[in-house]
């Protein structure tokens, strides 16, 4: 019997990250993986960056969920480049599906390479995908708590988007307790609060990722 322990599996899932990192870097096209909760937003907010920077930037997407296209559906109606991934139960993306999807795709068109992790605040923040910057979403209705019970992915993440800050009037959430706690993890994490759905606070988060653009970001910074 073989017994496959979980480091030999990230072994495995940073060697394919390794060789995706490489293939980005040779096109200079800049990867961020967009991780979150289910539903906080991470489709909203791909759709109207793309809306917002498709006249600077060619930027491609990768959907990944566990199942259905309705993302990719939505992504494609703004006329980027997109490939689903469904992950048939997975909980996150590796390496290996990215490795794939990259030879489904124009690298050389794209400066900005879009990834949507499966929606789950816990596992797709252990898997490296290659990609330059992890960016993560959480949604102000999930509570100011989140910081300190899943640290893990604003540790990785080079931003937070605290989103839907449209609903803030109706619901009871500190800003400021989200900031606090999730700087006291990451210090130098660059935060933003947006609404994707009014555009409220977009402009900073688009300013961060045309610089990462420049700086050809897909040297992981961490
Ligand atoms: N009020 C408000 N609603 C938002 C905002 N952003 C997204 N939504 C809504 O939140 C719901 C979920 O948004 P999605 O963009 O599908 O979230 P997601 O993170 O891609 O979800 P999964 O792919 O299922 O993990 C939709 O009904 C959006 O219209 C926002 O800033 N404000
Ligand atoms: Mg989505």
């Amino acid at each position: 019997m073989k017994l496959i322990l979980a480091r030999d599996v990230l072994a495995a899932n940073d060697k394919i990250a390794e060789q995706n990192h490489a293939l980005l870097s040779s096109k200079a096209v800049t990867a961020i993986n967009v991780m979150s909760s289910p539903g906080a937003g991470k489709t909203t907010l791909i759709a109207e960056t793309i809306r917002s920077l498709k006249q600077d930037l060619n930027i491609a997407v990768i959907e990944g969920d566990i199942q259905s296209t309705y993302d990719a559906e939505q992504i494609s109606a703004t006329g980027a480049q997109v490939v689903q991934i469904n992950t048939g139960g997975a909980c996150h993306l590796d390496a290996g599906m990215i490795n794939e999807s990259l030879g489904h795709i124009d690298l050389d068109a794209v400066d900005l390479l879009i990834i949507e992790n499966v929606g789950n605040l816990v596992c797709p923040a252990g898997f490296n995908l290659g990609e330059g910057y992890k960016v993560m979403l959480l949604s102000v209705t999930e509570g100011d708590d989140k910081p300190v019970k899943y640290p893990m992915m604003f540790h990785e993440s080079s931003a937070l988007l605290i989103n839907k800050i449209d609903l803030l009037p109706y619901i009871e959430c500190s800003v400021e307790k989200i900031r606090t706690e999730a700087l006291k993890i990451k210090p130098d994490l660059g935060i933003f609060e947006v609404s994707a759905k009014t555009g409220k606070g977009l402009d900073d988060w688009y300013r961060w990722l045309k610089k990462m653009v420049r700086r050809n970001g897909t040297q992981d910074e961490n």
